[in-house]
């Protein structure tokens, strides 16, 4: 995988990929990341990159011109790429859209900076605008190396051992299970007793119960966003009946329906 990365601070991005995964990614062929200096394609002795916004108005446009020159070179160094701008307008990033830009063999990301980017660049250069969230930044830098981080973790051999990026978070649209190691006691709080078993198909059951638990919780959404297998649905049937024993077990039978506390 090829990355190709519009920015005016290429240090910000080569400190991301000079550390951890993605150093030893690149190291082992597996993405061969670049930065391209926006600011090398400015005009003038200044090399402004931005300038005043027409109509007025706070903050300062990225001008058209240095992006499109930058964007040529990134193209001839990664003629296939869908080009990413990241920026609040654009669609919201989640694992399955990670694993969709995967799939790919070369990424060109812009990353913006100032108020935005000029529109006419945006509408002539970009297939595609994401989003890491409804917030906003001072630069693209940080969403695109969320990007690149969430991909490059997809790719075979990235992460070491194949399997752990198949029971990702979100893989299937659950909340990870909680996660223990050693000391088997800490501030006097055990490690849960089937994990110390190996006994392996009732720790996979512990694992899918508490990750199960855990979505139900903090994030139902997620149970809505694909259909409850069997194994689920009968944890979750079990859960019911436990809840109802529980409300008929109350003094007054628990707060029925008539008693406008259900
Ligand atoms: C952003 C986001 C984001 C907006 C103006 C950069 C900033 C500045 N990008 N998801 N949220 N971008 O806040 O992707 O140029």
């Amino acid at each position: 995988m090829k990355f190709v990365a519009l920015t005016i601070f290429p240090e910000l991005l080569q400190a991301f990929w000079d550390n951890g995964i993605m150093r030893r990614a690149t190291a082992d062929g597996i993405i061969s990341p670049e930065a391209v200096n926006i600011r090398d394609f400015a005009e003038g002795r200044h090399k402004v990159t931005d300038d005043r916004p027409y109509g007025g108005g706070c903050g300062m446009v990225m001008k058209p011109e240095p992006l499109a020159a930058a964007m040529k070179v990134a193209k001839a160094s990664a003629p296939e790429a869908p080009t990413i701008l990241l920026s609040p307008q654009g669609e919201r990033f989640s694992q399955t859209a990670a694993e969709k830009l995967a799939g790919h063999k070369e990424l060109i990301l812009i990353c913006g900076r100032y108020e935005g980017i000029d529109e006419r660049f945006t509408e002539r250069f970009v297939d595609l605008e994401i989003s890491v969230g409804d917030f906003v930044l001072t630069g693209g830098e940080l969403p695109a190396m969320v990007v690149m981080d969430a991909v490059t973790r997809l790719l075979p051999g990235a992460l070491g051992n194949e399997d752990s990026a198949g029971q990702d978070s979100f893989e299937n649209h659950r909340l990870d299970c909680g996660h223990y190691t050693r000391p088997p006691v800490y501030e006097g709080e055990a490690v849960p007793e089937v994990l110390l078993t190996g006994h392996h198909e009732a720790i996979a059951r512990w694992r899918r119960t508490d990750a199960l638990m855990r979505t139900l919780v903090r994030r139902p959404d997620l149970l809505r966003q694909k259909p409850l297998d069997k194994e689920d649905t009968a944890l979750l049937k079990e859960w019911r009946r436990e809840i109802e024993r529980l409300l008929r077990s109350q003094p007054d039978g628990g707060p029925g329906p008539s008693s406008g506390g259900g």
